[in-house]
């Protein structure tokens, strides 16, 4: 069960945060702190204990501290984010982890990104993309295989930038999964619960315990997610998402 949760607060400069794409309406900082606020007061309310870190005005991206680690069995592995402008955002992560959890960490030229991570029991799904290598992986394995992990590479097609940009983990062999993205067959014994292509933005949702945080603007995922016996609590994503942000990327749960 959860108990903890890491979130870094959004700094000014987020307005000038990473995306793919040029952006067509510019970010409403304020009202990405509004929704900040509700994501943090829905973990609490779902018994989690929250820790925020400040924000940090040079590092336009820190909001999305899931990249900066990979927490499991009581070990974080601080990673090197695969975006050059990111790598300063694991220093505090590390600080703020170090009381809780024993600290392991890359080294160049290994990348990962922890939004490319998705741990199903024992067994540690890693895409390789355009932010996470092959030396991040194996020194994942390294790091977690001692540990009684099974780490699989899934090859990412260009267009996906994180391995949980089409799925995340529900609790258990639970997945959630966008249809026509990646086949359920990579997931070996995998329970896979099925949205649309359509939706696959909001495949990617928090899991603690029973309760769901996913995206707000999708009502034929927040109702599969229902029927499939979780509380669902809809939070908006509309400003991280102009950074290609979503909601797993916002917290580190441990
Ligand atoms: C980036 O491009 O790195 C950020 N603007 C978005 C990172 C989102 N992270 C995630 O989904 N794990």
């Amino acid at each position: 069960m959860v108990l903890r949760a890491l979130l870094r607060l959004i700094p000014d400069s987020f307005a000038r945060a990473l995306s793919a794409a040029p952006r067509s309406v510019p970010i409403d900082v304020e009202l990405a702190r509004d929704q900040h606020a509700a994501y943090c007061a829905v973990l609490s309310s779902a018994g989690v204990d929250i820790t925020l870190l400040p924000a940090d005005e040079q590092l336009p991206d820190c909001v999305f501290v899931e990249d900066t680690a990979v927490i499991a069995d009581g070990l974080a592995l601080i990673t090197r984010p695969g975006a050059p402008s990111r790598l300063g955002e694991p220093l505090a992560v590390a600080a703020a982890l170090a009381p809780h959890l024993e600290l392991a960490r890359l080294s160049a030229p290994a990348t990962l990104d922890g939004g490319d991570c998705l741990r199903l029991g024992r067994t540690l799904y890693i895409g390789r993309s355009s932010r996470t290598n092959a030396a991040g992986i194996a020194a994942a394995e390294a790091a977690l295989a001692p540990r009684g992990f099974r780490v699989v590479a899934i090859d990412l097609p260009p267009d996906i930038l994180h391995l949980k940009c089409v799925c995340s983990p529900l609790g258990g062999d639970r997945l959630l999964l966008a249809e026509g993205t990646l086949p359920a067959s990579l997931f070996e014994g995998a329970s896979p619960v099925w949205i649309p292509f359509e939706d696959r933005y909001a495949a990617n949702v928090v899991a603690a315990g029973a309760h769901i945080l996913a995206a707000a603007e999708y009502p034929r995922t927040l109702a599969a997610l229902a029927a499939a016996g979780f509380r669902v609590h809809p939070v908006s994503t509309s400003e991280v998402r102009k950074a290609d942000g979503s909601l797993t990327c916002q917290s580190l749960l441990f």
